[in-house]
């Protein structure tokens, strides 16, 4: 039986991490894909090249022609541009719409059974553009942002309380961006309230109240508080990482409950759009989505959050894209 083959469209920061931990845990055959002549060639020989040391078979191949994406069983989308200084998100949504728009177009004519990640920004409204050009079925077509929230989420939490991350559970639903919805009530230790764990730390309810709304602003910028100390682009460790979990739970048919930017058939009241939700993550791509209770708090949060993604959607179908 043949490796699987995973396509990377971008060979950027982002992905240049992808294809180095998707060789590293062995997913399969790697094909690195960038506009940029040799960069990717580049890349993935600088990688392979570690591969004694490290012990993985994986085949990787950079290149700037769509043919060697032929038949790939996943696609992970980072091509587009950061935003620079100066760029507005319509800017952005324009120029970065232009480039998923003809990414979309490759993919359906030679990986049109593949199962696709989206990681370009803005996300919400590019996942939602790549679904409506492929024309692939919701199953196969998310976008990767609630997991870096998610974990980002979690590690503020773990780093607060002095707990190993690996037991830290916290969940961010919602667009990616400002308004995401980190689920404070849902968020534990092993099976622990994590506020319950701050208000003990501090023996103050107020205190901790204060403690977790810093932890919520800092998940909501933190994004936003790499860019400033990396001044040349954006995060691409994480982002990374977070998709490679993706792709393992599609690939090993996991079963996964993770964040995934899904398209709702009426979930959370929503029709229509691309919104960060609880998804089962297997071989299928998306094979279920989780409607979790949400308090009236909550529920407001998540409604403001949906409306800034239908927002985002309105705007870049009123610019033609
Ligand atoms: O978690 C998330 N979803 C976000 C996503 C987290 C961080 C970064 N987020 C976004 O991912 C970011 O705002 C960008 O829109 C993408 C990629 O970020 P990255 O840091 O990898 O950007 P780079 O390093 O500029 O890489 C983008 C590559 C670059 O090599 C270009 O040559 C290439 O995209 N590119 C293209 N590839 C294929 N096809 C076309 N048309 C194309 N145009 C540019």
């Amino acid at each position: 039986m043949s490796r699987k083959k995973i396509a990377l469209i971008g060979g950027g920061q982002i992905g240049g991490v992808l294809a180095q931990l998707a060789a590293l845990r062995q997913l399969g055959d790697v094909v690195l894909f960038d506009i940029v002549q040799d960069m990717p060639v580049g890349k993935t020989l600088d990688i392979a090249e570690a591969s004694r040391i490290d012990g993985f078979d994986s085949h990787l191949k950079g290149t700037s022609d769509y043919k060697d994406i032929e038949n790939a069983d996943i696609i992970i989308v980072t091509a587009g541009l950061p935003r620079k200084p100066g760029m507005s998100r319509d800017d952005l949504l324009t120029t970065n719409a232009a480039i998923i728009k003809s990414v979309a177009e490759n993919v359906k004519q030679y990986a049109p059974n593949a199962i696709c990640i989206i990681i370009s920004n803005p996300l919400d409204a590019m996942v939602t553009l790549f679904k409506k050009v492929t024309g692939f079925p919701a199953n196969r077509v998310m976008g990767q942002s609630g997991v870096l929230d998610s974990s980002r989420f979690s590690s503020f939490i773990a780093w607060e309380l002095g707990v190993s991350v690996k037991d830290v559970n916290a969940m961010v639903l919602g667009g990616h961006g400002d308004t995401m919805v980190p689920l404070v009530r849902y968020a534990n230790v092993n099976g622990i309230p994590a506020m319950e764990m701050i208000e003990k730390k501090y023996n103050d309810a107020t205190k901790a109240k204060e403690v977790m709304t810093k932890i919520v602003d800092r998940t909501k910028q933190a994004g936003g508080e790499v860019v400033k100390l990396l001044k040349t682009g954006s995060a691409f460790y994480s982002p990374a990482t977070a998709a490679i979990q993706m792709a393992e739970a599609i690939l090993n048919d996991e079963k996964r409950l993770l964040p995934v930017c899904a398209l709702l058939n009426g979930e959370y009241g929503c029709n229509g759009y691309y919104v960060g939700v609880p998804a089962i993550l297997g071989a299928n791509g998306v094979e279920g989505i989780f409607e979790v209770t949400l308090n009236n708090e909550e529920k407001a949060l998540m409604d403001n959050s949906v409306k800034a993604v239908t927002n985002l959607v309105a705007d870049m179908e009123r610019l033609g894209l």
